[in-house]
């Protein structure tokens, strides 16, 4: 799951929503936002059974110590916001607070306040003195609140609440301080009488005799109220107990308190002495996570990504060559037939712009003053090729030459396209690569034009890898006069040239522009003057380059006819009701 990709209210719902689905919540300790990560990535599978922890524990003892304080009411309120903020932006899982004393009234009202704002499921407030000692430490001097003026604190804090499922949990320190089991009972009267949602008893015992007493009387405790709040354990020193074992006792709730502060400590320790003793860092490196994965665990790699992306589409031109004659569409400029009442090139260009591409050359000839409508459109530059009327596609695509020089997207001016199909070819790192789809091959609908076939190397596995390790088909023929039995796919008019690929593009056309034996017969042309596109790649790929085809299925949509405007208009409008 996305890093805080849950709703507010949702996320301090889920604590109680997973107690309600399975009478109990394994929680364990976090103090930042890695840890944090760790405690709710963490997944085991057990007799096919994948176990997690249900939510985050912050507590006051682990955030004092990742700043180096003792747990003694010295970290105040706003630092604890501050790390439970770091926490709850990474992560989606419930959060429950280790409130402390809960401060004065005022104080825990805020508190309450900030942490429902945060998607804080629920604090725990212990019914100490401030300033409170840690609860573990049995040489320090505990003194314990009045219980009727701790219950004025809850009451005060349930009415502060604006969500009815934050839960207030009272945490009982009878046992901490040495008043026993009567007084704890006493207190966890006084506590439901205030409406609390939920009691901790708390002990710092390795057998903790009174705590099992308690949780053994904890249901005839409250059926004298007719409610049953949930039931806290933080099994800290008595951890021989497994949670099944204080789950049939009647907890609900179970927490972790400290374990991953305690174990980063350790490993830090460790590591810091190895490095003073050996002078150098070799030796810790088995020990420690490789950067690499702190990259990918945190999302670096994400960031890095994007930015390539990004990088890329600002680089790359879009180059929509769109100088000739249509001998279908005569009136008009392909680029400028309507479809849906704006032209194929306003929706080749909110196509361009949803992948994040900013700019496009097109190459006009034909009716040039038609173009007039784009000439306000600062992302658009337009070239014209004069000679249009004596050349065919590949002379158009060259009058763009001098954009060319990162690498360039060719796109075809008659094709609507899904603006993924941008984005995959330009993340490709192969020189040449074409969209290619081999729905032609199956699809038994009568096709009234010679499409641009193309075969491929039939050895898959000597295909080029993509980044995400993809065989990408490698082509060793194009063009229209490939018997349609033997081809594999279709050329959808869409191409990416990188830096070098644009180079072997330009040299190879430069060569043979200079070469005065190609008036007759290029490839499929009658000369090299009306040679389309498929004849230079057909020429780079004889000439040994490497050409690659990226299957795209679905997604793009050539308009050859006056029934392909029909078509596209009718998907248009069913998308646009969906
Ligand atoms: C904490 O984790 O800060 C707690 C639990 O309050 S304990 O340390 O056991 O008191
Ligand atoms: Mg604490």
């Amino acid at each position: 799951m996305k890093k805080n990709s849950i709703s507010i209210p949702e996320r301090i719902s889920s604590l109680k929503r997973i107690i309600k689905h399975k009478n109990y919540a394994r929680i364990l300790e976090a103090h930042s936002g890695l840890s944090a990560m760790i405690a709710e990535s963490s997944k085991i599978t057990k007799n096919r059974i994948d176990i997690e922890f249900d939510g985050i524990w912050e507590s006051s003892l682990t955030d004092s110590a990742t700043k180096g304080m003792p747990d003694a009411s010295i970290i105040g309120t706003e630092s604890r916001l501050h790390t439970i903020n770091e926490i709850a932006h990474v992560t989606n899982k419930p959060i429950i607070v280790d409130g402390d004393t809960g401060g004065s009234i005022p104080q825990f009202e805020f508190l309450i306040s900030n942490l429902e704002r945060l998607g804080v499921s629920s604090v725990i407030i212990e019914d100490k003195i401030f300033p409170k000692r840690n609860s573990l430490d049995a040489s320090a001097n505990q003194e314990l609140e009045n219980p009727k003026i701790f219950s004025n604190k809850i009451k005060a804090g349930i009415n502060q609440k604006s969500n009815l499922d934050f839960l207030i949990i009272a945490r009982i320190e009878s046992l901490i301080a040495g008043t026993g089991l009567k007084d704890a009972i006493k207190r966890a009267e006084h506590y439901i009488e205030a409406g609390i949602d939920g009691i901790m008893i708390h002990s710092n015992e390795k057998n903790p005799k009174n705590l099992i007493h308690f949780a053994e009387k904890y249901n005839s405790i409250c059926n004298k109220f007719g409610r049953r709040p949930l039931l806290v354990s933080v099994p800290t020193t008595y951890n021989n107990y497994t949670e099944k074992a204080l789950i049939d006792l009647g907890f609900n709730i179970i927490i972790h308190a400290n374990h991953l502060l305690r174990a980063s400590h350790q490993a830090m320790k460790e590591t810091a002495q190895i490095i003073l003793n050996d002078s150098k860092s070799e030796r810790v490196d088995k020990n420690i996570t490789p950067v690499k994965e702190i990259f990918q665990f945190v999302g670096h790699d994400k960031i890095t990504e994007q930015d390539r992306e990004n990088s890329v589409q600002l680089r790359t031109p879009i180059i929509i060559p769109s100088a000739g004659k249509d001998p279908i569409f005569t009136k008009t400029p392909k680029s400028l037939i309507s479809i849906n009442k704006k032209p194929i090139i306003e929706h080749q260009m909110e196509s361009i712009k949803s992948a994040g591409f900013k700019n496009i050359v097109l190459i006009n000839g034909y009716k040039l003053e038609d173009f007039s409508i784009l000439s306000k459109n600062e992302n658009i530059t337009i070239k014209t090729h004069t000679e249009y009327k004596n050349t065919h596609i590949l002379h158009s695509l060259m009058a763009a030459n001098p954009y060319m020089d990162n690498g360039f997207i060719l796109l075809f001016s008659d094709i609507l396209f899904d603006p993924e199909i941008l984005k995959k070819l330009t993340s490709i790192k192969s020189d040449i690569v074409l969209g290619i789809d081999n729905s032609f091959t199956y699809n038994n609908q009568k096709i009234d034009k010679k499409l641009d076939l193309v075969v491929r190397k039939k050895s898959f596995q000597e295909g080029f890898r993509s980044l995400n390790n993809e065989i990408l088909p490698e082509i060793t023929r194009i063009g229209k006069n490939i018997d349609p039995k033997i081809s594999d796919y279709e050329f959808i008019g869409i191409a990416y040239f990188s830096e070098k690929g644009t180079e072997i593009l330009k040299n190879t056309f430069k060569e043979l522009n200079n070469n005065l034996n190609l008036k007759n017969n290029f490839h499929e042309a009658k000369s090299f003057k009306m040679s389309s596109i498929t004849d230079i790649i057909q020429e780079i790929i004889n000439r040994g380059y490497l050409v690659n085809g990226l299957e795209v299925r679905q997604g793009w949509r050539e308009i050859h006819s006056p029934e392909d405007i029909q078509t596209a208009e009718k998907e248009i409008a069913k998308l646009d009701q969906t």
